[in-house]
């Protein structure tokens, strides 16, 4: 019996040194001190030990039995010891290490053009307005003098939402409603977006930018007009940029013209840029029609003004030099960042 639990507690102690993990040393305990363990199984012959040896015999086993327990203890300890270095090793960081480059992001083109704009009219005086997208008729059309038969108003051009009810296709109702509510003067910008029934290619979108901007007071003349977005364009595109008015025709305004800027890639001489011209036409412009006025609830004989719409996408094509308006959509940020 002696022997046998000599061999017991040999055999136990050259497993638990070789044992590599947790589950194996569990499989050890389970082995001599389980329910059907070896250990147990000497305690169980018990009854073939002389009744004078049996005290000794079980103190004897359960001094085995407690050096088991140690060791499995101490091996279990140290498996533990080593796992947690290893893992902490793995886990470690290197707070000398270079940060990982964070993607951010960054702003529109049609926004940084806004914003230049925005900040020229802004510096000689003219607040920014905003007002709905969604429309009366009679703000987007009947109060800007264009009549009931005009083409633009045909549903090929427009989206309507009820008769009544349309997307507006220009921000001039914002104006509007800034000539019903206040007395002049005024100087005011109207950026939003509108809308056109108009197919997708390079240069068309259903969905697109305008700024509007108008001034009211007493005595404004064609040549204000003719100062203010000269001074505009110098500021938008370079101090050398000259500026040419060509006869146009608009319902609301009257006179009406298009503005175009010398080229300002070529300086005027004619590129690919300006197809050969020289001139980039930029935006339309015209003094109040007097009716406008006076639908609106301002006296055309003391007061007079003039108005202009830019198209945003189109000024953000030009000055960074996109030949495709559907980038401007996309939201690519491979083609964003480069601004
Ligand atoms: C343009 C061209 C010319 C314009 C007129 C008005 C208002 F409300 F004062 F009558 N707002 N915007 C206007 C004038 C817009 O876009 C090409």
């Amino acid at each position: 019996m002696k022997e046998k639990l000599k061999e017991i507690q040999e055999k136990a102690r050259k497993q638990i040194e070789e044992a590599t993990g947790a589950d194996s040393l569990n499989d050890i305990r389970v082995g001599f001190l389980g329910k059907k363990g070896e250990l147990t199984a000497i305690l169980k012959s018990m009854k073939d030990v002389a009744p004078e040896d049996r005290p000794a015999f079980g103190q004897m086993v359960n001094d085995v039995r407690s050096q088991i327990e140690q060791q499995l203890m101490q091996a279990k300890a140290a498996v533990e010891a080593k796992e947690l270095e290893s893992r902490l090793s793995f886990e470690k960081i290197d707070v000398t290490l270079p940060a990982k480059k964070n993607n951010i992001g960054h702003r529109h083109p049609n926004t940084i053009a806004l914003e230049e704009v925005e900040k020229i009219f802004i510096g000689m005086g003219y607040e920014v307005v905003s007002g709905p997208e969604v429309e009366k008729d009679y703000y987007n059309f009947e109060a800007l003098n264009i009549p009931a038969d005009h083409p633009a108003k045909d549903e090929q051009d427009t989206f309507y939402i009820t008769k009544d009810i349309l997307l507006r296709t220009q921000t001039s109702g914002v104006q509007v409603r800034v000539m019903e509510s206040k007395k002049p003067p005024i100087r005011m910008i109207a950026p939003g977006r509108v809308f056109r029934s108009d197919e997708v290619d390079a240069t068309h979108s259903p969905s697109f930018h305008q700024i509007e901007g108008m001034i009211i007071d007493k005595g404004v003349t064609l040549a204000d007009l003719k100062g203010t977005l000269a001074e505009f364009a110098r500021r938008m595109f370079g101090e050398d940029t000259k500026v040419k008015f060509r006869p146009h025709h608009f319902p609301f305004t009257e006179p009406s013209a298009e503005m175009d800027v010398s080229c300002f890639k070529c300086k005027g001489k004619g590129c690919r840029f300006c197809k050969g011209e020289g001139w980039i036409e930029i935006l339309g412009c015209g003094m109040v029609h007097p009716k406008v006025l006076k639908m609106s609830g301002i006296d055309p004989d003391v007061y007079s003004g003039f108005a202009f719409g830019i198209g945003l996408e189109r000024i953000a094509l030009l000055k960074y030099e996109i030949d495709d308006m559907r980038l401007l959509y996309e939201n690519d940020v491979r083609f964003l960042s480069q601004f």
